[in-house]
């Protein structure tokens, strides 16, 4: 021992261990991980075969081991094999394009080989700007053509505006009972506080669209009937697990890209706090000033502009189940998080991409397809190198 220092008690000991090592550790668990400065790499451990090309793809939707519905953003929609055929879906119902707007997400319905139905969402235009809208339909299929039969719109956001980062990711309640829809805040941050507004917000609704008896605010009616969760800016993620959580991804803005463990009734927080700052500079409270609002489990700062999220469950990539597989649109790179044992998310790799990923799923047979956010944009397998 240095001459000077005291010797250190075991209740010193403790103290010390509690201030420089367990609380910091515990204030990072109730905060997430920064996994924002990580590097990509650009060993990739797949080769990315090109399928085939589109004009600005949104979404991947497999319906079987052979074919997959490809929405792009301008309004088309594209029933695609796996060697890359493309037939084209009529009856697509026009779209409000431009910008972040335009035809989004396409699922396959938990009932889809009784029923041949599909549900999509989409920037629907009319009187006061565009809204978000969630339609369902038959999906007819040819040898040469494909067709969208009975199409019902059973959710719009009302009233129409004006605004990009519509969200629009819909994801279904393993049970097959509930579909789960995000909507973002359209650039007025306010509304994803406010419980009767449809924005900034994920909804819970029965398959036909009607409000679920228990929902969290289920007995006060209206917009809030339907909210599961709010205080988000604009989520272009939200997937169940394996396990049967469900976790949505947001875009911050300079800063502050979040993966939320979504839980009912629970308030996010955009815009009272986030982990990044305005676009001008001007600063925003962080999460851990309100912990009354949840944290992400993982953020990331600088942004990687979080767009699609699959888990993996599949037999190509033995190493990667029960991981998420994300795509990043300004970073241009695909993120694989794994979960510790105590359910927390961390960032395991990062692998370089040439272009902005737009959106990933898994097919049956193991292999994650990419689609890239431009026009062409591929569509990539990836399968083991
Ligand atoms: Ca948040």
């Amino acid at each position: 021992m240095k001459q000077g220092m005291r010797p250190v008690s075991g209740l010193g000991l403790a103290v010390l261990l509690w201030g420089l090592v367990i609380a910091p550790a515990v204030a990072r668990a109730a905060e997430g991980e920064n996994a924002g400065a990580r590097a990509a790499s650009t060993s990739l451990p797949f080769t990315a075969a090109p399928v085939a090309a589109f004009d600005t793809p949104w979404a991947i939707a497999f319906l079987d081991g052979e074919q997959m519905l490809i929405t792009e953003k301008p309004g088309r929609m594209w029933l695609v094999s796996v060697r890359g055929q493309k037939i084209p879906v009529q009856n697509v119902p026009q779209v409000a394009y431009g910008g972040q707007n335009g035809l989004l997400d396409v699922a396959q319905s938990p009932d889809f080989a009784a029923t041949g139905r599909v549900y999509f969402s989409y920037v629907e235009p009319g009187a006061g700007g565009s809204g978000l809208a969630l339609a369902r339909a038959r999906l007819v299929k040819g040898e040469a053509a494909a067709r969208l039969d009975d199409v019902d719109v059973i959710w719009r956001q009302l009233p129409k505006g004006q605004g990009s980062q519509p969200g629009g990711i819909i994801a279904f309640a393993p049970d097959g009972r509930h579909l789960f829809l995000t909507s973002g805040d359209r650039r007025r941050p306010e509304t994803a506080q406010d419980p009767d507004i449809a924005l900034g917000k994920v909804l819970r609704l029965n398959l036909d669209g009607s409000t679920p008896a228990d929902n969290p605010m289920a007995g006060q009616g209206g917009v809030r009937a339907q909210v599961w969760t709010l205080g988000h800016r604009n989520p272009y993620g939200l997937a169940f697990a394996p396990d049967g959580k469900l976790w949505l991804h947001e875009m911050g803005p300079r800063g502050g890209d979040e993966l939320n463990l979504i839980e009912p009734g629970r308030n996010y927080g955009w815009p009272l706090v986030s982990n990044g700052d305005n676009y001008d500079g001007t600063p925003i409270p962080r999460h851990a000033t309100r912990p009354d609002l949840q944290a992400p489990a993982l953020y990331w700062t600088p942004i990687v502009a979080p767009a699609g999220l699959a888990f993996y469950d599949g037999p190509l990539f033995p190493q990667w189940r029960n991981s998420a597989l994300i795509g990043g649109l300004a970073s241009r790179v695909l993120i694989r998080v794994t979960f510790d044992a105590a359910g927390a998310p961390h960032e395991s790799d990062r692998w370089q991409m040439d272009n902005r990923i737009r959106d990933v799923a898994v097919s049956p047979d193991g292999a994650v397809w990419l689609i890239e956010d431009r026009s062409p944009g591929r569509l990539l397998r990836l399968t083991p190198r």
